[in-house]
């Protein structure tokens, strides 16, 4: 197998990995396991796989509240990660984060943020402490389209230009805010046209394209690591789920899912593989044992005890 056939053959396994583990959250939801809501990135796989490949331990990434995929493709592990989403003491924050505050710093995870756009300022305060202590590293900021109509959006867009700040902003661009389509909720023709007013570098990436996520990222990022300044990713995709686990996507037609459907991340990259000479045989073995470690990390987090109540209040920040 060549060098580039087993690079796809791992973004695979990687893009797998996260719906899998997001298709057992959602039952283990249904299942009135999991409590408080969830977001699910189902669809939009291709994102943090394609861009998570180009970072080293010492770059670090911002996530928002969809940042069950930013982690995992970062290399967290799965059952501590559904260990914390069941709220149990296994996982990576004592079971007292939860979905929206996970935060993993052994892999460069510095956290989900349940605030939108909430997660730029820590992000640019990231690059930097990087910029002044680790030259030639980087912070990654995953935001949605929804974040580009916070004002916190535009203050830090402004500053990390102005202070030339080693940061890859990435837009999730899935066309919807919850319900409001991104024409309805952002001005102007093009979301990543924005960086160009800020003198930042930008590229529009297909999103649901692992290996044109992994290109356009890589370019912007060999400026941003050359101390050049910011860059602005917009990658355009679509979250196959509705925003969280109450919605009957009443806002869009079934006719514009099934298109979407149709451009999923992973049967794309199943095609590639195969039209590289990879066998069906060798993708039935990934997907067993992608589906033998999502229901490891099941069992892992379903076994696990719940934080001691003389604890509640340690570890916590207000
Ligand atoms: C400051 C703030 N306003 C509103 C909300 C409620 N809210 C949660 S997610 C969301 C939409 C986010 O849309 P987008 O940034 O496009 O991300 P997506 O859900 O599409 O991944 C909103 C408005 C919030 N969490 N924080
Ligand atoms: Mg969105």
């Amino acid at each position: 197998m060549s060098r580039d056939t087993a690079r796809m053959l791992d973004d695979y396994r990687m893009m797998l990995l996260i719906r899998r583990f997001e298709e057992r959250v959602e039952r283990l939801f249904a299942e009135g396991l999991i409590h408080g809501t969830t977001h699910l990135c189902i669809g939009q796989e291709a994102v943090p796989v394609g861009i998570s490949a180009l970072l080293d331990r010492h770059d670090l990434t911002v996530s928002n509240h969809r940042g069950h995929g930013h982690f995992l493709a970062r290399g967290a592990d799965p059952s501590r990660l559904m260990a914390e989403l069941l709220g149990r003491v296994t996982g990576y924050c004592k079971g007292k984060g939860g979905t929206q505050h996970l935060s993993g710093l052994e892999v460069g995870h510095l956290g989900s943020n349940g605030i939108t756009a909430g997660g730029l300022p820590v992000a640019a305060g990231a690059a930097f402490s990087l910029k002044r202590l680790r030259p030639g590293s980087v912070a990654v900021a995953y935001f949605g389209d929804g974040a580009m109509g916070e004002g916190v959006w535009h203050e830090t867009m402004n500053i990390a230009s102005l202070w030339k700040l080693p940061l890859l902003f990435v837009c999730e661009n899935n066309l919807y805010a919850m319900s409001t389509p991104v024409k309805r909720g952002i001005s102007g023709k093009s979301l990543a046209v924005r960086a160009a007013a800020y003198d930042m570098q930008w590229t529009v990436a297909d999103g649901n394209d692992v290996e044109a996520v992994r290109a356009a990222a890589a370019d912007l990022l060999e400026d941003v690591r050359a101390g050049r300044g910011p860059a602005f990713l917009e990658a355009q995709t679509y979250r196959f789920r509705g925003h969280s686990k109450s919605d009957a996507r009443e806002y869009r037609t079934r006719e514009e899912e099934e298109k979407w459907l149709a451009k999923c991340p992973i049967r794309r990259q199943e095609a590639k593989l195969a039209a590289a000479g990879v066998g069906e045989d060798e993708l039935e073995r990934v997907r067993r044992e992608v589906e033998e470690r999502i229901e490891e990390a099941a069992r892992f987090a379903l076994d696990s005890d719940w934080p001691p109540v003389d604890e509640a209040l340690r570890d916590l920040y207000a």
